[in-house]
This record gives C-alpha cells, structure tokens and sequence, in this order.
C-alpha cells in the first residue's frame, strides 16, 4: 500500500459540484481509500489571468494501484466529469493531478512526481497543510515553500468544509 497525495481543482460551471463528483468518482475508484480531505479553498487562477476563480482541494488515499494506474484513474474520473483539454492551463470543470507518491521521484513523458509546479503552489500547499501539517517534500517542509512563495496575489480564501464527504 502507497500513501498518495491528490490535488484537485474546478472553475467552470457548477464548481462545488464538480468537486464533490470527483471525490466520489476516487470514493468509488478499485484500489483506492480516501483518508482524508482538505476543506475547499477558493483560490485566484494561476499562470493563465482573465480566468474564474477556482476551488481547490487535497486528498489523502491509500492506494494499491502503481503511480501510473493512479494516473489513468484521475485521468477517466476528469473525463467521467466532462473535462476537455484545449488550453493548457485552460479553465477547466475538473482537473485531478498526482502530487507525492510515497517517496517516489519518477520523471515520465506522461507522469513526473513529485508534481513539478506544486511547491511554487500556495492553493496546493494551503490545503496539503492543513491534512499533514508536518509534510516533507523535496527535502523541505511544505510550511517553509509555502513562506518561499514570492506574494503575487495568489489569493487563498477558505470557502467549504468537506465533513460530510467521506464516511
Ligand atoms: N502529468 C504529468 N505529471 C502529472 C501528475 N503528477 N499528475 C501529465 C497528473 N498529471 C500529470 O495534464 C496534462 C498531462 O500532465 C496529463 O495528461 C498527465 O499525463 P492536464 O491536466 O491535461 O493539463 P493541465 O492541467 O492544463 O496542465 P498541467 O500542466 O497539469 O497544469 P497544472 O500545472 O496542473 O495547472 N490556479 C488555481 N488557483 N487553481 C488550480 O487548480 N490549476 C492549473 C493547472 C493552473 N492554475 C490554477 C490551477
Ligand atoms: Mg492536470
């Protein structure tokens, strides 16, 4: 068994909505058990502007699926939740990505963990904070690249509990 963490991420459509189907989609998912869910934060895009504000989340799960099984599984749960890739970093009804793996450093054309861009992320690393307050990744506390994080208006606002979602 691998601990896993999972980020979500909504800002099309009925946002909330997109959320709580992919945390049932992972509920649901063959070899995977959520453990623990973040609270949802409302968060200002980052890298594209001129988008809708997202909500964002972080999951926990055990999982004994391999990292690449994972990948297909949060890939066929965005589908299943009427994601369409146009533009990178385009607005997006659901976007499931793969942060840590265990320890795993793996670099792949389709699959790089630890997820490349997450540490530079305060609506990653707020709500990993607020599950695993003591997490390490790359070597350094989440809570110390959180403070490293250079203020451009990356705006992290609490916006919903979610403890109602997982049994
Ligand atoms: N891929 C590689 N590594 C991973 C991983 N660790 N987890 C590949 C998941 N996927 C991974 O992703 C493209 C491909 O990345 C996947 O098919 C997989 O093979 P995608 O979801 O189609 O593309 P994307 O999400 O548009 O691009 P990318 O690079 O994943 O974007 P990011 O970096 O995830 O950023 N601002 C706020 N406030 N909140 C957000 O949630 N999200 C993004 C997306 C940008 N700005 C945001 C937010
Ligand atoms: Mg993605």
């Amino acid at each position: 068994m691998a601990t896993a963490y999972l980020s979500m991420g909504s800002n099309l459509g009925d946002r909330l909505a997109f959320l709580r189907s992919g945390v049932k989609g992972l509920v649901a998912a063959p070899g995977v058990r959520v453990v623990k869910l973040s609270s949802i934060y409302e968060t200002t895009p980052v890298g594209v502007t001129g988008q809708p504000d997202y909500l964002n989340l972080v999951a926990a799960i055990e999982t004994g699926l391999t990292p690449h099984e994972l990948l297909s599984t949060c890939l066929a749960i965005e589908k299943e939740n009427g994601r369409e890739r146009s533009v990178r970093w385009g607005a997006r009804t659901l976007d499931l990505d793969i942060l840590l793996y265990d320890d795993v450093q793996m670099e792949t054309d389709d699959l790089v963990i630890p997820h490349p861009r997450m540490k530079e992320r305060a609506f990653v690393l707020v709500p990993l904070l607020e599950i695993e307050p003591e997490i390490v990744v790359l070597g350094q506390p989440a809570s110390v690249w959180l403070k490293q994080i250079p203020d451009k208006g990356q705006e992290v606002r609490y916006f919903a509990s979610t403890h109602e979602w997982i049994a």
